[in-house]
C-alpha cells in the first residue's frame, strides 16, 4: 500500500502541472525528450547558472545530447591529452571528433556547461520528474567518501546512527506550526493509495524535528541520559520552486542530519562550532574548496533556532555563494514545544538545549562548480572515485608476446598502486584508442592519467599526467606507487590553493554603497561593516536589486574571523555604528 502511495504521491496545494506548466516547461525552443530533464534548460537564462558579466546565450544541448552517448571507435590517434586547465574555443571541435566531451565553455555559458559535464562525466541521469536526478555511481562513489569521513568524526564524539520514518504526520508536523509557516509549500504530501484517498494525508519527510522531538521526549527521562546524540543518513524531499539543478537545487536529496540535546547552552554551543568545523574539513579537506566559516544573520537563520552557523562557498564562475553546510544551536525552543524535559541534578525539571545540523549531496555539485574545466570534470584526488587510471599506448608491430608483456606491465602497475591505497585501474579495453580514453577519463575528472607505450616499457617508466594541470611527468615504475600517492596529495594541495586565491580574489571591501553594485556586478563578494539589523539588510536587497539587473545581494554570513572593526566605524548602509563585518554576494 506504502509503495502504491508512493508511485501516486501527489501534492496537495501544489499542483504538479502548474507548477511544471508555468514554471518549468520552457525548453528554449529545443524540443527535448521525455526522459531529459525537463527544466534543466542548460541555457544562461537561469540566473544562478549565468555566468557573471557574460551575455546570456539561448544555444542549447542537453542531456544525451552532451556526450558519451556516441561512442565512435578509433576516431583519434592519440587525442593527446595534457594541457588540462581548461581554455574553452575548440570544445565543439574536440566533442565532433572523439564523440566525446563538451561543446559547451565554462566562459560563454556556465549553465549549458554544469548540465553537460554532469551527464558527460557520467555523475548524473536525468530523470521524468523535474528536480529529481539519478546518482551514477560515479557520483554516488564521492558521497560515499565524504560520509565515511563526516561518519568517522562524528562517531568519535559518540554520536549514534538511527533511522527514523521518511513520512510524517500531519498532527505532528503541525507541532511545528509556526516555523515550518515559511517552508510549507515545499512540502510534499502523499494523499492517496491506489484508487482510496488517505483519510489523513502524510508528509514526506523535508526535515525530521517533527519526526524525532517527540520520541526525544520519551527517551529523555533524566540528566544521565543526557548528551543523546543521534544523526541519520537519509534522503528528504523539498518540493522547490526555483529552479532545479542537479546537486546544488534538487527535490529530493540525500545528506545527515544530526539532532543533539545537552544539559546546558555550553555544551550545546561547542558542539556546533566542532561540527561546523567537521564542515570546513569537507569541503577544504576533501574537496579541496574553501569555505568561509561564520554565523547567518538574523533574517538568514532558521527561524526555529537560536542562531545558526554556516560554511559559505563561492563560485568564481557565477560570482555566486553557495550555503555548504549549516550548524544550529536550536536553544530550547523544540524542547519548549515536543516537552523534552528531565530531572535535573538536583530533582527539579529542566528543558534540553538542542543542535541540528545538516550537509547534503550539494557537496558534490560545489567541487564540480569550482573545479571543472572545459574538458570535464577535475575530481580531487581525496574523493576522485578513481585516483589513478593506466592506458597502455599499443602498437600494432608488437608481438603478440610484446603486447601481452605490455598489458600485464600495466596491470602490475596498477595493482602496485591499489597495494599502497591508491585507488586504481588499468583501463585494458581494446575497442578503444589511447587517445578515446584520455578524453573520457578527462572528462570523468580522473586525477591520474598513467600512460605506458612499448618505449616506456623498455625505458623501464611511464608518464603520469595531472588532470588539474595537464603536467607531464616520467616516472620509473619502480617509484611508481609511491610518487603517485604523493603526486595525489600535491594535486589536492595546490586545487584547494588554486581556490583559495581565486576566492580570495573574489572579496572585496566596500565600506559605503558606493561600488557595492558595481563589485556584484563584477562577480565579487562585498565584505562591509554592518549594524545587523533586518532592516538594513532589507534595504540592501532591495536596492542592490533596483540598482543592477543581475539580482539582489544578501547577507552570506558574520564570518568568524573578523577584521579588525575600528572604534567609531559605521555601518556601509544606515551610517550607525557598525557591531561587525559581514559578507554580502548573490547567492544559490
Ligand atoms: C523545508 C520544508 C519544511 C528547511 C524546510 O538545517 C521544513 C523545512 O525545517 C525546514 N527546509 N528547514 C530547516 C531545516 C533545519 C535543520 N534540520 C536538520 C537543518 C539541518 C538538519
Amino acid at each position: 500500500m506504502v509503495v502504491d502511495a508512493i508511485q501516486r504521491v501527489r501534492l496537495e496545494g501544489v499542483r504538479v502541472h502548474d507548477v511544471e506548466g508555468d514554471v518549468d516547461d520552457d525548453d528554449g525552443g529545443v524540443g527535448r525528450g521525455a526522459l531529459q530533464e525537463p527544466d534543466l534548460a542548460p541555457r544562461s537564462g537561469i540566473p544562478h547558472l549565468s555566468r557573471c558579466g557574460r551575455p546570456e546565450g539561448f544555444d542549447v544541448r542537453v542531456g544525451d545530447e552532451a556526450g558519451v552517448g556516441v561512442r565512435r571507435r578509433g576516431q583519434v590517434p592519440d587525442g593527446s591529452g595534457g594541457g588540462g586547465g581548461g581554455g574553452g574555443g575548440d570544445n565543439a571541435k574536440a566533442k565532433k571528433e572523439t564523440g566525446l566531451g563538451l561543446d559547451a565553455t565554462i566562459e560563454d555559458d556556465f549553465g549549458a556547461w554544469y548540465s553537460q559535464v554532469v551527464v558527460a562525466g557520467e555523475l548524473i541521469e536525468y530523470y521524468d520528474i523535474s528536480g529529481c536526478y539519478i546518482l551514477r555511481p560515479w557520483a554516488y562513489s564521492m558521497w560515499e567518501q565524504i560520509k565515511d569521513f563526516f561518519d568517522k568524526e562524528i562517531k568519535k564524539e559518540g554520536v549514534e546512527n538511527c533511522y527514523f520514518p521518511l513520512f510524517v504526520s500531519s498532527a505532528r508536523l503541525e507541532a511545528e506550526k509556526d516555523h515550518i509557516e515559511d517552508f510549507a509549500p515545499e512540502v510534499a504530501w502523499v494523499t492517496r493509495s491506489g484508487q482510496s484517498e488517505l483519510d489523513v494525508p502524510i508528509a514526506v519527510r523535508p526535515t525530521s524535528e517533527t519526526v524525532m522531538y517527540p520520541v526525544f521526549a520519551n527517551w529523555i527521562r533524566s540528566h544521565r541520559d543526557l548528551p543523546m546524540k543521534l544523526n541519520q543518513w537519509c534522503n528528504v524531499v523539498r518540493w522547490e520552486f526555483k529552479h532545479p539543478t542537479p546537486f546544488i537545487r534538487s527535490r529530493e536529496f540525500l545528506w545527515q542530519e544530526g539532532h543533539t540535546a545537552f544539559t546546558n547552552k555550553a555544551d550545546a554551543d561547542k558542539e556546533v562550532r566542532h561540527i561546523l568545523d567537521l564542515y570546513r574539513r569537507v569541503y577544504e579537506e576533501l574537496l579541496a574548496v574553501p569555505v568561509i566559516p561564520g554565523v547567518k544573520s538574523e533574517k538568514e537563520k532558521f527561524a526555529g533556532g537560536l542562531y545558526t552557523t554556516t560554511v559559505e562557498a563561492f563560485v568564481p564562475a557565477t560570482g555566486r555563494g553557495i550555503q555548504g553546510a549549516t550548524s544550529h544551536c536550536l536553544g530550547q525552543n523544540f524542547a519548549k514545544m515536543f516537552q523534552i524535559e528531565y530531572e535535573n541534578k538536583n530533582g527539579g525539571r529542566s528543558m534540553v538545549w538542542q543542535n541540528s545540523w545538516g550537509c547534503t549531496t550539494r557537496t558534490i555539485g560545489v567541487a564540480i562548480m569550482v573545479h571543472g574545466d572545459n574538458k570535464g570534470l577535475v575530481l580531487p584526488p581525496r574523493v576522485a572515485p578513481l585516483q589513478v587510471v593506466v592506458v597502455t599506448i599499443p602498437n600494432s608491430k608488437l608481438s603478440a608476446e610484446d603486447s601481452k608483456k605490455l598489458n600485464d606491465t600495466a596491470k602490475a602497475m596498477s595493482d602496485g598502486m591499489i597495494d599502497a591505497g591508491l585507488r586504481s585501474k588499468l583501463d585494458d579495453r581494446d575497442n578503444y584508442t589511447p587517445g578515446w580514453k584520455y578524453n573520457h577519463w578527462e572528462l570523468k575528472g580522473v586525477p591520474l592519467r598513467c600512460e605506458f607505450g612499448p618505449r616506456d616499457m623498455e625505458a623501464g617508466h611511464c608518464v603520469v599526467v595531472r588532470r588539474d594541470t595537464g603536467a607531464k611527468e616520467t616516472v620509473k615504475l619502480v617509484d611508481l606507487p609511491v610518487r603517485a600517492k604523493e603526486m595525489c596529495e600535491e594535486m589536492q594541495a595546490d586545487m584547494l590553493k588554486r581556490a583559495t586565491e581565486k576566492r580570495n580574489a573574489s572579496v572585496v571591501t566596500c565600506t559605503s554603497w558606493d561600488g557595492f553594485v558595481e563589485a556584484l556586478d563584477d562577480c565579487k563578494m562585498i565584505l562591509t561593516p554592518w549594524c545587523e539589523t533586518k532592516e538594513s539588510e532589507e534595504l540592501v536587497k532591495k536596492k542592490s536589486q533596483e540598482d543592477s539587473d543581475g539580482g539582489a545581494a544578501k547577507t552570506l554570513c558574520i564570518p568568524f574571523i573578523q577584521p579588525p572593526l575600528a572604534p567609531g566605524t559605521k555601518c556601509f548602509i544606515t551610517g550607525a555604528p557598525a557591531t561587525t563585518w559581514v559578507i554580502w554576494g548573490r547567492s544559490y
